[in-house]
């Protein structure tokens, strides 16, 4: 199989997972990172074996020897980079959330489709062992037509120590984990075409809102509810298990903590672990995400060898990003917001 070779820009908390995983990649390797922080630069170079290092994306795409870029820098310079790679006709992965604003969102779909390069959101939360799974049952037909679904995530866990710029934005809970869910629930219920929203922020030590309640209606009829929180205290701690219930015709399903899922149809009721694998160089409880990250840059790598359109390609990602932008707005004025309108 012929190697492509990638270039990863920020070697920040994340990038290590990411890193990893192109390491267990195949038809794959990273060559050569990026990061404006040096030491960031140094640890994970240092780590991963990588000689090609720059503090500047601009010099990165420059000097070129690369078929991919993976983008893996927090919000803020997603569309630079992003534009930056289609300049330089470079395939991209750009890391959630996707931008800071659907217009900047659908400018570099378009950035993308101009250049022609391919383009994907490193969206990777449907990739999770559980969440497939979940959606094959689905598909073998087994429980009929669904027509209403719960897509919860609620926890108490410290997610600031990792991530402290968590606490500081203006957004938070939807923004960063609600826009995993909703594209779970995009996922296995398909497109929304309305969406209602209620937030609260508990925590007074964080800016934005960390409890969002989203109702959403389905172009097939189907009702979901997309549940979030991180000021959920329970006596154990779920994260990060997105727990799912579904309601066909015919019987339902359940998505519930320890990864247990439960059938019950006409044939009668399977109880099955869902568990995802502990990769040798994961940690639990991270190891349900660590997981999907390889499934997503695997699926990547086959694709762009193949030439095919990836699951979280940025025009898909649109239209989970518009329920991100719908759910602020819906929250705000307490109204429904038309999804349509907005794409
Ligand atoms: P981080 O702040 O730890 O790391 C970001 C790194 O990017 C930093 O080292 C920073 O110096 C570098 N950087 C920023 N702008 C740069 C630029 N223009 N050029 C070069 N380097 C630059 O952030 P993180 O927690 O690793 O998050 C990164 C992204 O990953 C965020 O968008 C976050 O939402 C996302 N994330 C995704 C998942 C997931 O499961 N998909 C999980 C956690 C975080
Ligand atoms: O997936 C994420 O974006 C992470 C976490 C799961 C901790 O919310 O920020």
């Amino acid at each position: 199989m012929t190697e492509l070779k990638g270039a990863l820009i920020g070697c920040g908390f994340f990038a290590i997972n990411q890193m990893h995983a192109w390491k267990d990649v195949k038809g794959a390797e990273v060559v050569a990172i990026c990061d404006r922080d040096p030491q960031r630069l140094k640890i994970v170079g240092d780590q991963f074996g990588i000689e090609r290092r720059y503090s500047d994306a601009a010099a990165l795409f420059a000097d070129g020897g690369f078929d991919f870029v993976d983008i893996a820098t927090t919000v803020q310079s997603h569309r630079a980079l992003v534009e930056m790679a289609a300049a330089h006709k470079i395939p991209a992965i750009c890391q959630k959330p996707f931008a800071k604003t659907l217009s900047d969102a659908k400018a570099m779909v378009k950035a993308c489709a101009d250049a022609a390069i391919p383009l994907m959101v490193h969206e990777n939360f449907r990739w999770q062992t559980p969440i497939q799974a979940v959606k094959s049952m689905l598909q073998s037909g087994v429980i009929g037509e669904p027509f209403w679904g719960r897509f919860s995530f609620r926890s108490g866990y410290d997610v600031f120590s990792g991530q402290p710029y968590l606490a500081e934005g203006e957004r938070f809970i939807i923004e960063d984990l609600a826009i995993h869910t909703l594209d779970i629930a995009r996922f296995i219920l398909g497109d929304v075409t309305t969406l209602t929203a209620r937030t609260k922020r508990v925590n007074p030590k964080i800016k934005g809102e960390d409890v969002a309640t989203i109702m959403l209606d389905h172009q097939n009829g189907a009702t979901s509810i997309v549940d979030v929180s991180y000021a959920t205290k329970l006596g154990t701690e779920p994260f990060p298990e997105t727990l799912i219930e579904i309601d066909g015709t015919l019987g339902t399903i359940r998505l519930s903590q320890g990864y247990r899922l439960e059938v019950n149809s006409a044939e009668g009721t399977t109880v099955s672990d869902a568990s995802p694998k502990l990769l040798p160089w994961a940690s639990r409880p991270w190891h349900n995400i660590q997981e999907s990250v390889l499934a997503i840059q695997q699926h990547w790598t086959d694709r762009l060898a193949s030439g095919g359109e990836t699951s979280t390609s940025g025009a898909d990602n649109l239209k989970t990003f518009a329920l991100v932008e719908a759910a602020y707005d819906s929250a705000a004025h307490g109204r429904t917001v038309d999804i349509g309108v907005l794409l």
